[in-house]
């Protein structure tokens, strides 16, 4: 079956649909959501059976509709209809959610039913349910749906009268009354636009969007005021308690998000940091739970400490737990951005990476698990495979590749890493792919050892049975016969100075390739076309 993945981007949710149906065998291709007459275009080249819209911001064209069943992943219970469903359902705080698979017609959101799914909701913002749950309940209405679009007697399911619609949300509804809400209302307003738009609020006389709030469980202060700061976050009163905010964006044009004491140019305080280990069995499990699982210099290298420190203690076994959404998305984008010097600054923030991957790789006298409950993106990916054994959760998306910043070539010994992972000469088959890889996927390539778990609560518990029967002796022993083996026949400071050579040029070299898809992402640029990797359809044309 041919089938079109029409979308605002090539989001998570995006990428797992990808995946998924690729799986199938079907005939995949993928259209941003640009114009109209774009859209009409795709169709006409690719003619697909069924077109899919994951994460759309417009209406489909009657002339595509009318054409060619289209599938809406809608955020929200049958009869649901809006455009910010899930907002509004944080915001109301309702206990149970859903995600449907509508059919297109005329009017949004009002079109028959092709399947549905129902989830518990958690107290989390928007961004990390649509990471989870929306995520994996998506992915099974569209599994459903596949089928019935086989099955000759089926046929969606017309919604109970017109349905309830909710319009887009204002910021004159998330807007936080910090003198009346109390900190519940609070949280619930920010994680309710969580990483989009966030909360329109103003602070020390800065007009600025909020996001990344937690709630802080004994400062108390006057309303209003903040009380704390701590690791990039403020925390602010409420009349009840207070909450953390860690990022801010600037209102206006060519803004992005930043930790929240750099846009204030606030001092951060001591205290609790954004790095844990748990010893549990002779086991060090650490947990860096870092935003976007982006991580800058600074994080770098305080993981690269308590990593020695972990190294210290009594224990077989080091896990990389990274954070439940993200395990990690390699340099940090936006903190590269921000400063006065980017080229310079990704030059320090790979090198802390690699400081990083070079500390694991080198670690003879513990097993080294990674532990991957959410995506990793390019760098991420091979500081993952610094380690002996590399898990995820099933649903795990990984882009284990460079090429779509600029071109980078990469780093964090990939050169090293991957040929052991995929087999020598295998390498371009994952570096030159583009597109991301699904778990099962992984494993067949070798880049994962196993996936295991729907959730991340069954994924971290099932780890936490298979890592304690790992035979750390064995491992231990084979791990440093092969270090020397390697070391002898090319040292490992050779694969850096080698990838870092190419690195060098893409940050300071003639091409800024890099500072500008860079520039684009940080700032979320509209796109104004689908890449040739993506639009398979496209290819075709171009190629003839
Ligand atoms: N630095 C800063 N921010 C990053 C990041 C990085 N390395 N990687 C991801 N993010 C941010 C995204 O901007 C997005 O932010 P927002 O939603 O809060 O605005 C969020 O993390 C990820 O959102 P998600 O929707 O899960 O990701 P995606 O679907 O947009 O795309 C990737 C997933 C991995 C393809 C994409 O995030 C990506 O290309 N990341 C860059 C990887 C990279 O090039 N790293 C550095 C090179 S070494
Ligand atoms: N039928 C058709 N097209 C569709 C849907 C449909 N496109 C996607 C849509 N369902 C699902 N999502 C939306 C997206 C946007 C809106 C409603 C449902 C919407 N948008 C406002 C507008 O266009 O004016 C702006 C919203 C905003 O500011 O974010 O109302 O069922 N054919």
């Amino acid at each position: 079956m041919k089938i079109l993945l029409l979308t605002h981007s090539f989001n998570s949710l995006t990428q797992r649909l990808y995946v998924e149906i690729q799986r199938l065998g079907h005939e995949l291709s993928v259209e941003f959501d640009i114009h109209d007459s774009v859209t009409e275009e795709a169709v006409a080249l690719f003619k697909p059976d069924l077109l899919i819209a994951p994460f759309l911001k417009r209406a489909i064209p009657e002339s595509v509709w009318s054409k060619l069943p289209c599938l809406i992943v809608h955020p929200g219970p049958v009869g649901d209809r809006g455009p910010s469903s899930l907002d509004w359902a944080i915001l109301r705080g309702e206990k149970q959610w859903g995600i449907t698979l509508l059919q297109a017609v005329a009017e949004m959101d009002a079109g028959p039913v092709w399947a549905t799914r129902t989830f518990s909701m958690r107290n989390a913002p928007k961004s990390s349910l649509y990471r989870n749950e929306v995520c994996e309940g998506a992915v099974d209405c569209v599994l459903e749906a596949l089928e019935k679009f086989n099955d000759p007697t089926f046929t969606p399911t017309p919604i109970d009268g017109v349905g309830t619609w909710n319009d887009a949300m204002k910021q004159s509804v998330r807007a936080i009354n910090w003198q009346e809400d109390d900190s519940q209302t609070v949280l619930r307003k920010i994680n309710c636009g969580d990483g989009t738009p966030g909360v329109l609020d103003c602070i020390n006389g800065e007009v600025v969007y909020l996001h990344n709030a937690r709630l802080e469980n004994e400062k108390t202060g006057h309303p209003g005021d903040i009380i704390a700061t701590q690791n990039g976050a403020i925390c602010r009163a409420t009349k009840d308690g207070a909450i953390w905010v860690g990022h801010l964006r600037k209102k206006g044009k060519d803004t992005f998000k930043l930790p929240a004491t750099h846009i204030l140019d606030l001092k951060d305080g001591e205290g609790e940091r954004d790095i844990f280990i748990h010893i549990e069995d002779q086991i060090a499990y650490l947990h860096f739970p870092f935003h976007n699982g982006a991580m800058n210099t600074d994080q770098c290298q305080r993981l690269l400490h308590q990593y020695q420190q972990a190294c210290q203690k009594d224990v077989t076994t080091i896990v990389l737990m990274g954070g439940p959404d993200f395990f990690s998305n390699g340099i940090h984008l936006n903190a590269i951005e921000e400063s006065e010097r980017p080229a310079e600054e990704s030059w320090a923030n790979i090198n802390a990476m690699n400081d990083l991957c070079e500390a694991i790789i080198q670690t003879t006298d513990k097993v080294t698990v990674a532990a991957l409950s959410g995506n990793a993106g390019a760098g991420g990916v091979f500081f993952a495979l610094s380690c002996d054994r590399v898990y995820s959760r099933t649903g795990v998306i990984l882009n284990p590749h460079y090429k779509n910043m600029g071109n980078l070539f990469g780093s964090e010994y990939w050169t090293y890493l991957l040929p052991k992972r995929v087999g020598t000469g295998n390498e371009a088959k994952v570096m030159q792919h583009r597109l991301p890889i699904g778990a099962p996927e992984a494993k067949a390539l070798g880049l994962l050892d196993d996936y295991f778990g729907k959730t991340v609560e069954d994924f971290q518990r099932q780890l936490k049975e298979i890592v304690p029967a790992l035979p750390h002796t064995q491992i231990i022993t084979d791990k440093k016969i092969q270090r020397d083996l390697d070391e002898s026949e090319k040292p490992l400071h050779t694969y850096r100075e080698e990838e870092l050579k190419h690195m060098k040029l893409n940050f300071f070299g003639f091409d800024p390739s890099y500072h500008v898809a860079r520039y684009k992402f940080v700032l979320r640029e509209a796109k104004s076309h689908t890449p040739l990797y993506l639009a398979k359809h496209r290819q075709r044309v171009n190629n003839s």
